[in-house]
């Protein structure tokens, strides 16, 4: 088992404990737990492997909380259990954890993201069905639980929980998903904004569909430095040819269906969520280097016929699946001055699934409760985006690389100008970008280690006179022009921390990135149809990014960086337009000369959500 490492660095034993909940630190005696373990058979007769925690004290009726995963449910001991998820536990619940269908000990086939059945096939199947038998199961069978279920997952796991909601069963009453990804063409995984995460999705198709269990990529990519080793690839084209040959599902879906086409708009939620059938607890992180996009869409489709109140949002200064484990104080070198996933799993998870699972006590949820990084506190929305005291504000990129509120010169003409070569791409974090270690905190890494580079441009603000605080959907709006015919756009915004930062010296200069992401050129007008960019012509490219609500302090700056690279985590655009990039010959791939304008109606800019009316003072 400890062979089985996969690519994020951890080892299987982890991984299903982050796709569940982690390990905190040591607490006081665990409660004793028994343990049984089933194969529940599904509709079509496929059996599942289960395993049942359940509270030994019989002086009451516990729920059942239902941990799906593709991860394998692992062998803890009863009393491991109660080591491992000790808020849960504690709490009293009865754990129930399974493997899904063609994963680990269960029977059937796994399908990536399984989409949802069609509902007039009597006989389909989905992961909503084998939810719902399970429970029908649960109920029938495990003894001394009070009818109630819920569900609740991080990332695949809470994919899973909000399949289950799509057709619950009458006994689902709680739902909670961390980071369930919604979209994986346009914000998770796999793409976003139609660029391709390349080494995500190589190495996660690979750990998942090679094996039953979790397969160890680092038997394919041999190169201590992984920047090296997809370079050295060269086309995705080789990708087939060299290492898959058709046998990775995922793969093909990536390499046939590069477009946004109707395979990546049934598998989103969008069609689905059309009514709240279950009290939700949506959990997000500020920094989540996979699935970020995904649990705020989820939320807002959500909210959208959420009459009775029930669906709620919470986001924190986490990476993937960090509310899980440990305090949350810090992550990388950001502190956040409090233990914000303890008070995540006592405060508001506990709380949320004792409502509605025990009818005990009040969660005292807001709509949204957000952890406003910078001013470093809990802030209650009634609505998100906020709406009361929030000022629509353009941060605009101006002459000498600054950047300010004011309204640059009235000429269409200005801009700034930089070589993006596809043979050289831009690291997306410091090299050697390894396997099995850095991926969890790239998001917030020093963007000095690239804010020199001549194909990275930054436009930075003086000094802050007082806060910007920003709270709701940051829109980037660049204005660009490339010599090539395609391109991708990569926008950051930074906090600079000041030279001198007496809170901890180690810090002087950092630059925190508070929002970053890519937009593959060719979509500019149409997700589904792919265009040539005329070479040379000014594009208005349109980069949302999904939530954020961050202070930038008083003597702290504002960056902006744009560049049109971000390798491996984006494939390289060939900068000449070609049908399919996964088909791409090494020779479409040329140097572009890149264009971004600053002025007039081309005035690229960043639309932010500005808290009171710190925005006028913020200008220089
Ligand atoms: N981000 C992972 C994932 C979820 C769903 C599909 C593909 C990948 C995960 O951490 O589970």
């Amino acid at each position: 088992m400890k062979k089985a490492i996969n690519y994020l660095g951890l080892s299987v034993i982890t991984l299903i404990f982050i796709a569940t909940f982690a390990p905190v630190s040591a607490q006081t005696e665990p409660p004793p737990f028994t343990r049984n373990d089933a194969m529940i058979a599904m509709r079509d007769g496929v059996r599942l492997n289960t395993r049942i925690y359940a509270p030994a004290r019989t002086d009451e009726q516990f729920p059942v909380l239902l941990l799906r995963t593709p991860y394998g449910i692992g062998n803890a001991a009863p009393a491991q259990i109660a080591a491992t998820l000790p808020e849960l536990t504690a709490a009293g619940f009865i754990i129930v954890q399974q493997d899904i269908r063609g994963r680990f000990k269960s029977e059937g086939q796994f399908v990536m993201l399984r989409q949802p059945r069609d509902s007039k096939d009597k006989n389909a199947i989905d992961e909503s069905t084998d939810t719902y038998d399970t429970i029908e199961w649960l109920l029938k069978n495990v003894s001394n639980n009070n009818g109630r279920v819920g569900i609740a997952g991080t990332s695949y796991g809470a994919w899973l929980s909000v399949m289950a909601m799509l057709d619950p069963h009458p006994a689902l009453k709680a739902v909670v998903q961390q980071a369930s990804p919604a979209d994986m063409w346009m914000g998770d995984d796999f793409h976003h904004n139609g660029a391709f995460r390349l080494s995500y999705g190589f190495e996660y198709a690979y750990m998942m569909e090679s094996s039953k269990e979790i397969a160890d990529v680092s038997k394919v990519i041999d190169t201590f430095d992984t920047y090296e080793w997809y370079l050295k690839l060269g086309s995705l084209a080789n990708v087939e040819t060299k290492y898959f040959r058709g046998q990775i599902p995922s793969w093909r879906d990536f390499a046939t269906r590069p477009d946004y086409d109707d395979f990546w708009k049934r598998q989103a939620f969008a069609p689905w969520l059309n009514r709240v059938t279950v009290p939700t607890l949506n959990v997000a992180g500020w920094w989540d280097q996979e699935d970020f996009y995904g649990p705020i869409k989820i939320y807002e489709l959500l909210e959208r016929h959420d009459k009775a109140n029930q669906n709620f949002l919470v986001v924190g200064p986490w990476n993937h699946g960090s509310w899980s484990r440990g305090e949350g104080r810090k992550l990388g070198k950001i502190d956040f001055g409090s233990a914000t996933a303890e008070h995540y799993r006592r405060k508001i998870l506990v709380p949320f699934l004792a409502h509605y699972l025990k009818g005990k006590g009040s969660h005292e949820l807001p709509e949204a409760l957000t952890f406003r990084t910078g001013a470093n506190e809990w802030v209650r929305h009634n609505a998100w985006p906020p709406k009361h005291d929030v000022v629509d504000r353009k941060l605009y990129l101006q002459k000498d690389r600054t950047l300010s509120f004011s309204i640059p010169p009235a000429t269409d003409q200005l801009f700034d100008s930089y070589i993006s070569d596809p043979a050289n791409p831009v690291p997306y974090r410091p090299r050697p970008i390894k396997l099995r270690s850095g991926w969890s905190t790239w998001l917030v890494e020093d963007q000095r280690f690239v804010d020199h580079r001549p194909d990275v441009f930054s436009w930075v603000s003086e000094p802050l006179k007082e806060d910007v605080v920003v709270s709701g959907r940051i829109v980037a709006h660049l204005f660009a022009s490339t010599t090539g015919t395609d391109s991708d756009w990569i926008v950051k915004l930074i906090d600079v921390y000041p030279q001198k930062y007496e809170a901890d010296p180690e810090m002087g200069g950092f630059q925190l990135m508070i929002a970053g992401d890519v937009f593959r050129g060719r979509y500019v007008h149409s997700f589904e149809k792919p265009q040539p960019i005329p070479a040379n012509s000014v594009q208005h490219y349109q980069i949302p990014f999904p939530a954020n609500d961050h202070a930038f302090r008083k003597g702290h700056r504002i960056m902006v960086q744009v560049q049109s690279t971000w390798f491996p985590v984006i494939d390289r655009n060939p900068q000449r337009f070609v049908p399919n990039i996964f088909l791409a010959k090494e020779s479409d791939f040329q140097p572009a000369t890149q264009r971004v304008f600053r002025s007039g109606r081309h005035a690229s800019h960043i639309a932010v959500p500005v808290v009171g009316q710190h925005g006028d003072k913020a200008s220089n």
